[in-house]
C-alpha cells in the first residue's frame, strides 16, 4: 500500500474525518475543549493512523493542503456547536511546524476564521515543542500575528524535547501538554512525580496552562488535582470520539 499517492487524494475523494478528544477542568471534571484529531480512512474501509501519514505529508508537502482541511472542519464545527446553543469550548487543533513557517499560513488561519465564523479566542494550534528551540525571526513573526489575531498557542508533548524556560517565555503560549509518557505510570515512580510537580509549578510562574495528556486511572487523577494541574485529557474521561457523541455530552453536562 503506497500512502504517499493514495494521501494526495485523500481530501478529494472525503476519505478524511475528525474525532474529537475532550478536555477537562480538573477543578470541575466539565469539558473545557476538545482536541481534533485527524483519521483517514482509505477507500471506505482501511483506517491508516496518523502516526504513519503525517510524516510522509510532511516529506511530500500535503501536509499544508491537509492541515488547511483540518483547520476549516475544525473550525466549521467548533461554529456548529456554538451556534446551536452548547457553552463555549476551545477548539485544540494538532499544527506541524512545517505548516507554521508557510509564508501564507496566518492569511489561511484568518481566512478560515472568517469563513466559518469561529472566535478566534477559541481556537488553540497545538505545536510541539521543537518550535521553542526554532525561534527564528520568522516563526517568532508569525506566532505574535496569530496572537494579536486571538489565536492561543499550547505546547503539545511537552517534556520531551530540550527547551527552556527562557524560550518558553519568547512565545506567547497559552497552554503546555504535558507527555503522556510521564503519567503513564506516575503513581509509583518518583521521578516522573519530581518532574510533572516541576512543569506544574513553572508553568505557574509564566501564568500558563497545564494540560495532562493520557491520564486512564483514578489515581494518577488524584495525583494531578493534588498538584493543582489545570485539565486532563485522557482514556479515564474519554477516548477520542465523533462531532455527534461530543455533543451528547455537551447536551449532558446542562
Ligand atoms: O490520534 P493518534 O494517537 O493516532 O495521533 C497520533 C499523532 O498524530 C499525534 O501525535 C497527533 O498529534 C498527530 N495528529 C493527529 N491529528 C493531526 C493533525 O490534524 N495534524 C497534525 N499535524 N498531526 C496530527
Ligand atoms: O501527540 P498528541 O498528543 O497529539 O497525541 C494525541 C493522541 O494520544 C491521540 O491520538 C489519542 O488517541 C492518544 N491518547 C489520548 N488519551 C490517551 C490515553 O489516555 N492513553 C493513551 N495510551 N493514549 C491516549
Ligand atoms: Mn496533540
Ligand atoms: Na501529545
Amino acid at each position: 500500500f503506497e500512502i504517499k499517492n493514495n494521501l494526495r487524494h485523500a481530501i478529494n475523494k472525503k476519505e478524511l474525518f475528525l474525532n474529537y478528544q475532550p478536555i477537562y477542568s480538573s477543578l470541575t471534571e466539565k469539558i473545557i475543549g476538545v482536541e481534533a484529531l485527524l483519521r483517514w480512512n482509505y477507500e471506505g474501509n482501511k483506517l491508516i493512523p496518523p502516526s504513519k501519514f503525517i510524516p510522509i505529508a510532511e516529506k511530500s508537502g500535503e501536509i499544508n493542503a491537509i492541515g488547511e482541511w483540518v483547520l476549516t472542519n475544525a473550525c466549521k464545527q467548533n461554529s456548529i456547536w456554538q451556534s446551536s446553543g452548547h457553552k463555549p469550548i476551545f477548539m485544540s487543533v494538532n499544527v506541524s511546524i512545517l505548516q507554521l513557517e508557510h509564508p501564507n499560513f496566518f492569511e489561511i488561519v484568518r481566512r478560515i476564521l472568517r469563513e466559518t465564523g469561529m472566535k478566534a479566542r477559541y481556537l488553540q494550534l497545538e505545536i510541539t515543542e521543537t518550535i521553542l528551540t526554532k525561534n527564528t525571526v520568522q516563526v517568532i513573526e508569525i506566532v505574535k500575528q496569530l496572537n494579536k489575531l486571538g489565536v492561543r498557542l499550547a505546547i503539545d508533548d511537552f517534556g520531551t524535547g530540550y527547551s527552556s524556560l527562557g524560550q518558553l517565555s519568547k512565545f506567547n503560549v497559552d497552554k503546555i501538554k504535558i507527555d503522556r509518557m510521564f503519567i503513564d505510570g506516575i503513581t509509583n515512580n518518583y521521578n516522573k512525580k519530581k518532574i510533572v510537580k516541576a512543569i506544574i509549578s513553572m508553568a505557574k510562574s509564566l501564568n500558563i496552562g497545564v494540560i495532562a495528556e493520557g491520564v486512564e486511572t483514578i489515581e494518577q487523577l488524584g495525583f494531578l488535582k493534588q498538584n493543582r494541574c489545570n485539565m486532563i485529557q485522557g482514556y479515564l474521561f474519554s477516548k477520542p470520539i465523533s462531532a455527534k457523541e461530543i455533543e451528547r455530552k455537551l447536551s449532558k453536562s446542562y
